[in-house]
């Protein structure tokens, strides 16, 4: 790269590092940054289960706070919300949250088919739409050329769904996931972010048994 006369490297750096706090501010203005939303979703989430999807949706719950009641699905893409519409069947009393990205909503798109035809109404989804897959190296998802989950989940036959676009109101997002009679979806589109990484135990039985021991008790 080529350094303009009179300029030294620090001149460089400072100009480049104040880029990136300006496109940090401008993402934080239009779009909601993730781990707060999350943070903000989670600090409501009374006895729920939670089922992060795979990656940075994972991270942001456990940035939240480690919980027992969390079923970390680390590289089962495409899962999450199935898992979710299972525990929803299994436990009708409780309220179940699946929090993942678009990529992972994208490869299980099935599911809402199956979610709308079983009608969980514990069950709310909550799709943070960075509009790339993020984790893998930022490469466009189909919402990015406009594909529309939460249009996709209403055709299907949810009981409610919500897209909040950059600059809308994503506190009624978390009430519709939380509150809403199910099943129900709303896709929030985030800023696209550089989050610190914070992974939760990865061992798969210990996660499972955890979440059982926190679920049922002494039958677990
Ligand atoms: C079946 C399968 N294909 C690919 C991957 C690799 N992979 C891990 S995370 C990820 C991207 C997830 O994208 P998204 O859900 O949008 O998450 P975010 O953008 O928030 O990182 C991919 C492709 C995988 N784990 N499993
Ligand atoms: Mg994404």
């Amino acid at each position: 790269m080529s350094r303009a006369k009179g300029r030294s490297k620090d001149d460089d750096k400072a100009a480049s590092k104040a880029a990136r706090k300006a496109r940090k501010r401008r993402a934080a203005g239009g779009a909601p940054m993730r781990r707060e939303l999350v943070a903000r979703l989670l600090a409501r989430r009374g006895d729920a289960l939670v089922v992060p999807g795979l990656g940075s949706s994972a991270w942001d719950v456990a940035a939240a706070g480690d919980h027992p009641l969390n079923f970390y699905t680390w590289g089962a893409m495409g899962g999450a919300a199935m898992i979710g519409l299972g525990l929803a069947i299994a436990q009708p009393e409780r309220r179940v949250l699946v929090v993942t990205g678009d990529g992972e909503m994208l490869m299980g798109l099935g599911g809402l088919a199956t979610i709308a035809v079983q009608r969980p109404t514990n069950l709310g989804i909550l799709v943070l739409d960075n509009e790339h897959y993020g984790e893998t190296g930022r490469q466009k998802t189909h919402t990015h050329h406009g594909v529309d989950i939460a249009g996709m989940a209403a055709a299907a036959g949810f009981a409610d769904t919500m897209r909040v676009d950059a600059g809308d109101d994503a506190d009624a997002a978390l009430d519709l996931v939380l509150d809403a009679p199910g099943p129900v979806i709303a896709c929030v589109k985030v800023a696209m972010s550089d989050d610190p990484l914070v992974l939760p135990e990865r061992d798969g039985p210990r996660l499972k048994d955890r979440f059982r021991q926190a679920l049922l008790g002494a039958v677990a």
